[in-house]
């Protein structure tokens, strides 16, 4: 898929760049550090022997993670032409940023790190359990990232060149400012402004920037668990996904011109998607037990595809379509990761 309309730096993304550590455990190792099955949490103090512990007792793999690389990465995958994407994140000076950066520019993305001398690359434990996984990441530098790396005028030209521009919800743990800098940016030059809610404590423990930014959202992402409890936080009254949805884009936003849509996703059922008053519900590709090898990034392979199809201006289904089938490639292999020619059609 090599669309004309294609440029470098199209689409700019920022996030949390994250090495994750990943292997398959058994339901105690997961009770020892207190973590449910499926969820997304930041590491605290009970969680410092967890990396070590999945090294030494699990076998497990490190594979270049962080949600909003991970989409990128996807989303360069399938455009095929290199640096349409550029991503911004803060690493330490170590191995594993290295490991991070090689692997996501040598699948197109222009990765173009803030670095921190003192603190190390963050990681994200990722434990897999059938068809669940749960993370806890420890950001280490991602969380160092500061609001002058898009101020040095290299960068700021990168974001005046961008077209699209991408944020996780979890890069509300990080950096406010820069995001709402960035909306602002987005907005006053009619620019579409992306988010993610990323995970269900995002909109609980970060629920006042997340609505100091959300009137600039244009198109907004989440998964079912996401979306309901975002839904109890602002008090929608519903735990219906497609109620939830349409309240969603009815929100107050900035930029009337452009009406928000809102793309829920629900593990192996439709995608909901609403916009303008409207629901469309869209198939997924219900596999066996035996092809779901791991759901990790399925979530941000579902952004990445969507928006491959988006930033070519494709029609929404198109865009659904794409999310869905690269979630489907993603979930039949370990960790966000894939191998050849993306054949979407
Ligand atoms: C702030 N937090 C908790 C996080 C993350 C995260 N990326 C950014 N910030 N917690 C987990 N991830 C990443 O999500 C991917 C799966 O969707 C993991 O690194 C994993 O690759």
């Amino acid at each position: 898929m090599q669309g004309e309309n294609l440029r470098e730096n199209l689409l700019l993304g920022m996030g949390n760049p994250l090495l994750d550590i990943s292997a398959n455990v058994d339901k105690q190792f997961l009770q020892k550090y207190n973590m449910k099955e499926n969820n997304a949490i930041l590491a605290d103090e009970s969680h410092k022997n967890l990396t070590g512990d999945l090294i030494d007792q699990y076998k497990a793999e490190f594979i270049a993670g962080g949600s909003v690389q991970n989409t990128l990465r996807v989303a360069q995958w399938l455009l095929e032409k290199p640096r349409v994407t550029t991503f911004f994140g803060c690493v330490g000076t170590d191995k594993y940023s290295q490991i991070l950066k090689e692997g996501a520019q040598s699948e197109g993305v222009n990765v173009i790190y803030q670095l921190n001398d003192t603190v190390p690359t963050g990681t994200c434990a990722v434990l897999i359990t059938g068809p669940n996984r749960s993370l806890c990441a420890d950001l280490g530098a991602a969380n160092c990232f500061t609001i002058d790396h898009i101020k040095n005028p290299a960068n700021r030209k990168l974001i005046e060149g961008a077209q699209y521009f991408y944020i996780s919800g979890f890069f509300l743990t990080v950096s406010p400012p820069t995001i709402l800098e960035t909306a602002k940016h987005a907005l006053a030059n009619d620019r579409p402004f992306i988010m993610n809610l990323s995970a269900p404590f995002v909109s609980q423990l970060y629920k006042e920037p997340l609505m100091q930014v959300m009137p600039y959202i244009d198109l907004l992402f989440g998964n079912e668990t996401e979306a309901e409890t975002f839904a109890t936080e602002q008090n929608f009254g519903t735990k219906d996904l497609k109620e939830i949805a349409l309240k969603i884009c009815k929100l107050p936003k900035q930029n009337e011109a452009r009406s928000r849509v809102c793309v829920i996703t629900n593990g192996h059922n439709p995608v909901i998607l609403a916009r303008d008053g409207k629901i469309t519900e869209y198939p997924v590709d219900v596999l066996t037990r035996e092809q779901l090898v791991d759901t990790n990034g399925a979530g941000d392979a579902f952004a990445g595809g969507f928006l491959a199809q988006y930033i070519q201006e494709q029609p929404l289904d198109v865009c659904v379509r794409c999310g869905v089938w690269a979630a489907t490639q993603i979930v039949q292999r370990s960790g966000c990761t894939f191998s050849g020619k993306a054949t979407f059609q």
